[in-house]
């Protein structure tokens, strides 16, 4: 009985992954060709107020990217098991240089956070994460990195408006063709902004006219700190805890859209995972979710608004919690924690994850695009349906969770 559902459970799979090839092999059969796609392209630019002398100037020789496909289908933070992200993530090589940067730059650091009330160590922290601390900035060509996104895929709407934004940098000229240099999504210099949160957050911090992201460090904490102070950071306040949860918990509670004063948690019993209680490390009133990133089996973090105000930096919660973990060390605490990964779990492939979405569409619980990224929309699925058939409530989609739903 138990052998005969795995078998039409994998053929399930087998059916679905089919289906996913011939629909992608259909949808690059319409695209017209790349020359063709950069004349509508030219228009759209125009359009935004592009001269055409900039657009010229920028496409030269400019040809589409294949390995930037194949990057945006595999990014670490949504498609590794979180355990092995933070190991690299945060390795001792870069909880070791939070600290030495942060005493490095301590006087620049310390005005930036007066000016912004952004506080140091996030600063640093989100520059480690991005780049090793300036060391690994990227060299993809970002004119042709975005142009690639946007040229097909399922990131076009995002590479259409940081090309425009890539464009209206340099036809203000506040950096040259040669300066787009960055990651493969077009994300540029220390704290890797993409062209739209550059022009809208950039800040030239030593006032030479330049908002120089890719060279001066002044203007790179200052740019990182206005743009994590307009995402709604809170100087000297926590990013969040891990907690304990009692037998019998409701983990339903563990939603993007539940909120509730750190009091009411602990009223819950939700305990601090040293030896000093919540309530006294914390303000009572702060707000803060619950999230499970490895479901009910793996740690549970209570976190507040500054975590939030990170997520924007980039919306993965297995890079929030780095970040949120590098800024401990970064100011001097130890603040690795979370060693109970279920690290035996068997992580989804890609090809699963999108069966997992499909076969939840399939039952009526519409989980979004299906494109293999475990995202809200996926996770609200997860736990209608985990709801509806009685099961734990936590939007874990485990490799049990997969078979129980193609069964
Ligand atoms: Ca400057």
């Amino acid at each position: 009985m138990r052998k005969s559902g795995m078998r039409i459970s994998g053929m399930r799979i087998l059916l679905a992954m089919i289906a996913a090839v011939g629909s992608i092999n259909a949808a690059l059969a319409q695209e017209p060709d790349f020359d063709t796609w950069l004349n509508g392209f030219r228009a759209e630019a125009a359009a935004a107020g592009i001269r055409s002398d900039i657009i010229d100037e920028a496409f030269e020789g400019v040809t589409i990217n294949k390995r930037v496909y194949e990057l945006n289908d595999n990014q670490p933070e949504f498609s590794r098991a979180i355990w092995n992200y933070l190991d690299s993530a945060i390795s001792k090589t870069r909880v070791t240089n939070a600290r030495v940067k942060s005493a490095e730059h301590k006087s620049l650091l310390s005005l930036i956070e007066q000016a912004y009330g952004v506080d140091a160590e996030i600063i640093v922290a989100i520059w480690g994460l991005e780049t090793s601390y300036g060391a690994i900035m990227g060299n993809y060509d970002a004119i042709q990195a975005l142009a690639t996104l946007a040229y097909q895929g399922r990131r076009t709407g995002y590479g259409r408006s940081q090309l425009i934004g890539a464009l209206k940098i340099l036809q203000h000229g506040y950096a040259t063709r040669d300066d787009l240099k960055g990651s493969w999504a077009g994300a540029m210099g220390h704290t890797q902004f993409i062209p739209t949160t550059y022009l809208a957050y950039a800040i030239d911090h030593d006032g030479d006219g330049k908002r120089d992201i890719w060279n001066n460090l002044g203007d790179v904490f200052a740019s990182t700190a206005n743009y994590l102070s307009v995402s709604g950071y809170t100087q000297n306040e926590a990013w969040g805890t891990e907690v304990k949860l009692p037998d019998g918990f409701d983990y339903a509670l563990s939603d993007n859209g539940i909120r509730k004063p750190l009091v009411e948690w602990a009223a819950l019993g939700a305990q601090a995972t040293g030896s000093e209680s919540l309530l006294s490390q914390f303000d009572p009133n702060i707000r803060g979710k619950l999230i499970l990133p490895a479901g009910a089996n793996g740690p549970a973090f209570l976190t507040f608004g500054n975590f939030d105000a990170i997520m924007k930096y980039n919306r993965s919660t297995a890079y929030a919690l780095a970040v949120s973990f590098l800024s401990e060390e970064a100011a001097g605490r130890s603040g690795i924690v979370a060693t109970s990964w279920p690290r035996d779990d068997r992580p989804l492939t890609q090809e699963e994850r999108k069966a997992l979405q499909q076969a939840l569409l399939d039952k009526g619980f519409n989980p979004g695009p299906i494109d293999g990224i475990i995202g809200a929309g996926t996770k609200a699925a997860l736990r209608a349906w985990q709801k509806e058939t009685g099961r734990q409530v936590d939007g874990y989609a485990s490799s049990t969770v997969l078979e129980a739903l193609t069964l």
